[in-house]
């Protein structure tokens, strides 16, 4: 159902859901509406809200949109690995990351889009130049910088925004990054896929987003996803400093 974007294909867009009722329909009318031509996958893990209800009730009726039920919660990587699998399987050329809550601005996408003609990742990034972050507070904006800065410095991935999770992969990209090694669940997932991006050596480009505090709806962030994504970085970084001094290496999470 999808039409191909110009010099992009066609694109699927994968909205990862648990527990999102308040801001599902709202934010798959705003992508129908600024991009009009692109597929949805709400991914959701049958959240106990009826989130996945809603989503289905959309299907119903917009050829554009689809819904992919999973059993229970099982974190946002392995939700974006189903959606990645299931455009593959459907010959999607592109395939986007994108939240339910509204922090990530659908009305970006044709920007994000026109920036993956030249590219095979796109990064929307909170912290290049022009990007905005609304109604952030302080706290998580020092996670998000420091989370960044450790990521850069213990990986050397040469972008602002690892951890960010509003994203644009070509399906040729995510088949050169040895997706079947990825095991992270939170912000490492973004980490892990940034990382593997740089390791296989495809173009990664990053455009500036305004990123907004979500308004409804709980946050499913948590200090685990913050320890996860701190201990897979450190180990990451190890493994990688090992591997350059010549000793053996394997990218197999252990
Ligand atoms: N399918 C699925 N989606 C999830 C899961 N955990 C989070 N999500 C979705 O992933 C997206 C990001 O989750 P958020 O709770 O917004 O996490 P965050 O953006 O890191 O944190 P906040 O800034 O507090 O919003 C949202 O669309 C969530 O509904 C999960 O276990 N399964
Ligand atoms: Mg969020």
């Amino acid at each position: 159902m999808s039409v191909p974007i110009d010099g992009v294909g066609r694109v699927l867009v994968v909205i990862p859901t648990y527990n999102e009722a308040d801001n599902v329909t709202d934010i798959v009318r705003r992508v129908r509406a600024a991009a009009p031509g692109v597929d949805i996958l709400v991914a959701d893990d049958n959240s106990p809200d009826g989130t996945g209800a809603l989503a289905e009730a959309m299907a119903a009726t917009d050829g554009h949109v689809h819904v992919l039920h999973r059993p229970g919660k099982a974190g946002l990587g392995a939700a974006y690995l189903a959606g990645f699998a299931w455009a593959r399987g459907r010959g999607y050329d592109a395939v986007v990351e994108m939240d339910a809550d509204g922090s990530h601005a659908p009305e970006d996408l044709p920007t994000l889009l026109a920036a993956a003609r030249d590219a095979d990742v796109v990064i929307g990034s909170r912290w290049t130049g022009g990007a905005k972050v609304v109604n952030w507070p302080v706290r998580r904006l020092l996670l998000s910088r420091c989370g960044n800065l450790y990521a850069r410095l213990a990986l050397g991935v040469p972008v602002t925004d690892a951890t960010g999770g509003y994203r644009v992969y070509r399906t040729a990209a995510l088949r050169a990054m040895a997706l079947e090694s990825v095991c992270s669940q939170g912000y490492a997932f973004q980490v892990e896929l940034s990382r593997l991006a740089h390791r296989a050596g495809v173009r990664i480009v990053e455009v500036p987003i305004t990123f907004a505090e979500r308004e409804r709806g709980a946050s499913k962030m948590s200090p685990l996803i913050v320890a996860e994504a701190l201990w897979r970085i450190t180990t990451w970084g190890l493994r990688d400093r090992g591997v350059r001094r010549g000793r053996a290496g394997h990218d197999r999470w252990p």
